[in-house]
């Protein structure tokens, strides 16, 4: 049998504490909670979820470049607030062509004006962003069509 579809689904700092603090701005599911839910949409998307997090900018900049060396079909990234300064995630998903889907749980947009920058945004293949935690959901739904 042919082997499914690769997609992974990479975050960035702090989400590791998601459901723990601010509940009002970023939801009460953990990223646990998130990752069962996409391990089960994956099956019935007959597609393989790899599911990371890391505080760490240059694991996201390795994940993507593993991504592509993998033959991923997808990168479904939050970069979180590395998506406002990173020049480094921007020339990776530049420099790959496996498409990068950007989400975010709140709309940047609507926040602070030093969160309307996206350099992630600026190379991605598309964003999702202020649907809260079903943002991943629907990019997993995406990335399964692309
Ligand atoms: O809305 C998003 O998903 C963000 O990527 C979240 C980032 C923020 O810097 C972006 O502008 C938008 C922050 C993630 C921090 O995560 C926390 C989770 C729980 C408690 C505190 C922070």
């Amino acid at each position: 049998m042919a082997t499914p579809p690769l997609i992974f689904v990479l975050n960035g700092p702090n989400l590791n504490l998601l459901g723990t603090r601010e509940p009002d701005i970023y939801g009460s599911d953990t990223l646990d909670d998130i990752a069962g839910r996409l391990e089960d949409k994956a099956k019935d998307l007959g597609v393989t979820v790899d599911i990371r997090q890391s505080n760490h900018e240059g694991h996201l900049v390795d994940w993507i470049q593993e991504a592509q060396a993998r033959g991923a079909k997808a990168v479904i990234l939050n970069a979180a607030s590395y998506t406002h300064t990173s020049i480094a995630l921007h020339d990776t998903i530049k420099g790959v062509s496996v498409p990068v889907i950007e989400v975010h749980i709140t709309n940047p947009h609507r926040r602070e004006p030093f969160r309307h920058v996206s350099w992630v945004g600026q190379a991605a293949r598309g964003t999702i962003a202020g649907f809260g935690a079903l943002g991943y959901e629907l990019a997993l739904d995406a990335a399964a069509r692309l």
